[in-house]
């Protein structure tokens, strides 16, 4: 049984696991998500893949911190496999952990495998997520994509990989996320192809284009394609800080002035850096609400041939 509460972050859904996971022993997030992902993989599979739940979900599993200043730890998790950070999935923990009364309106510390973040609750749905250091890594830099030529976008880091393009193919509307998801796919795979990565050779996995805003009062509106190949229905944290990173390289944005980032559907995260600790490295807060959708109970059947969820792994057993 596996006990879970989910919200949603500016139309994104998180899944938070509360009770019901594997004993991951001790040690950093970091080194237990090492263990989650190769001993106990079913627990990601079970409460993200279908029958129990979409692609779209993103899980984030509850866990005691390493370091005793943090209320809790975090691993996020998606129909792929392991996320380091994930923005909206922060802001979705922070006002899950408000709606079971665990955390009160204030600044809270919470640990996951890529670094320590804060999260401000400023009401029991706006949260302010002060994310890990982020950083451009590379500029302008050119990929070959089949039947498409050549395009050009930015690497940069932002609690995960993303190569950021400027020049959006087509309109960013909901009604072209095929399209989009196309575009993006392709763009991803002529990246891997060609051995384009973000440092020390990480895998960039997530894919963002940009357009001017729709809102008069908004700065950019983007699409964001997460690894798995759902897309990002909120304005994706770590992409905002990706994309405040490279403004903040080209000198297109000062510090601690409000970015506000449009996503797909119009809904929106407030983004601002402050300069880091090390030279080239911003630190970005994504402000942003989050509602609670429900508490739920995933149960599994030990005769259900999908109790850990539809995937290759599990279809082999017919
Ligand atoms: O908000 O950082 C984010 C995120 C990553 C993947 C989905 N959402």
């Amino acid at each position: 049984m596996i006990r879970a509460i989910d919200s949603h972050t500016a139309g994104e859904p998180t899944r938070m696991v509360l009770e019901g996971g594997p004993d991951l022993g001790d040690g950093s997030v970091a080194e237990r998500l090492q263990r989650l992902k190769q001993e106990h993989d079913w627990l990601r599979t079970t409460t993200i893949l279908e029958p129990r739940g979409s692609d779209v979900l993103v899980g984030a599993l509850l866990l005691p911190s390493y370091d005793p200043s943090c209320v809790s730890g975090v691993i996020f998790f998606n129909n792929f496999g392991y996320l380091n950070m994930c923005g909206h999935g922060m802001i979705g923990v922070a006002a899950s952990l408000a709606h079971l009364g665990r955390i009160e309106p204030g600044v809270h510390r919470l640990e996951t495998s890529v670094g320590i973040v804060t999260v401000e609750l400023v009401t029991p749905q706006e949260v302010t997520v002060e994310n890990v250091p982020s950083y451009r890594y590379r500029k302008d830099v050119a990929v070959e994509v089949e039947g498409f030529g050549e395009i050009k976008g930015d690497v940069a880091w932002g609690g995960n990989w993303f190569f950021l393009i400027d020049d959006a193919p087509v309109p960013l509307k909901l009604d072209r996320v095929d399209c989009l998801t196309d575009r993006a796919r392709r763009v991803r795979d002529a990246l891997w192809n060609s051995g384009i990565t973000g440092e020390e050779g990480a895998l960039i996995d997530h894919l963002e284009f940009f357009s001017p805003p729709e809102a008069a009062d908004a700065h950019s509106r983007n699409f964001v394609l997460c690894p798995g190949n759902a897309y990002d229905r909120s304005p994706c944290g770590t992409g905002t800080s990706a994309k405040l990173a490279c403004l903040a390289a080209d000198e297109r944005w000062p510090q601690d002035q409000a970015w506000i980032q449009e996503g797909i559907l119009g809904s929106r995260f407030q983004g601002r850096y402050r300069i880091g600790d090390r030279p080239g490295e911003i630190v970005p807060s994504i402000t942003g609400q989050a509602y609670v959708t429900g508490e739920i109970v995933l149960l599994q059947h030990p005769e259900d041939p999908f109790r850990e969820g539809i995937s290759c792994r599990t279809l082999r057993r017919f």
